[in-house]
């Protein structure tokens, strides 16, 4: 059977690609979302990509994701530095997490240093703007042949 991945974004991220483009960039959510579909149809992967302004919503992607998909790939916007709910909700599931950011959360202000999402994810790739969605459907891929 081909694995299936959820994509998930938090709050704001419809927003790409039409504001602040010195530091998200020109490319749209629509953009990154085609960009995975054929990324992870390369891999032979089903997507699922979701994007919410609501910490509920997102709790509930990620509880449907435990009956229906292989692994999670999660920019939570925001709610990375401020949700026990996520990090909670995440690590109820268990399924392999890959945490994503389009900047290098490091290399700005201080309370961008801190993640909840980081302790219960297989990793984190930050910076690389939308190659960094790429790059963690690359991981997750690599994930699964282990
Ligand atoms: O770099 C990332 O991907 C972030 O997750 C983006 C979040 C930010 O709070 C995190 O610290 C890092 C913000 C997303 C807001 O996106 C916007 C896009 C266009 C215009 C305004 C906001």
């Amino acid at each position: 059977m081909g694995k299936s991945v959820l994509v998930i974004n938090g709050p704001n991220l419809n927003l790409l690609g039409t504001r602040e483009p010195e530091i998200y960039g020109h490319t749209t959510l629509k953009d990154i979302e085609g960009l995975c579909e054929s990324r992870c149809s390369n891999h032979g992967f089903d997507l699922r990509f979701v994007q919410s302004n609501h910490e509920g919503e997102l709790l509930d992607a990620i509880h449907s994701a435990a009956k229906s998909q292989d692994g999670i790939v999660i920019n939570a916007g925001a709610f990375t530095h401020t949700s026990v709910a996520l990090h909670d909700a995440l690590k109820a599931v268990g399924l392999p997490c890959v945490e994503v950011h389009l900047s290098n959360t490091f290399a700005r202000e201080e309370f961008r240093h801190h993640s909840f999402i980081s302790a219960v994810a297989i990793g984190v790739i930050c910076g690389f703007g939308a190659n960094s969605y790429m790059l963690a459907i690359d991981a997750l891929a690599n994930y699964f042949e282990q």
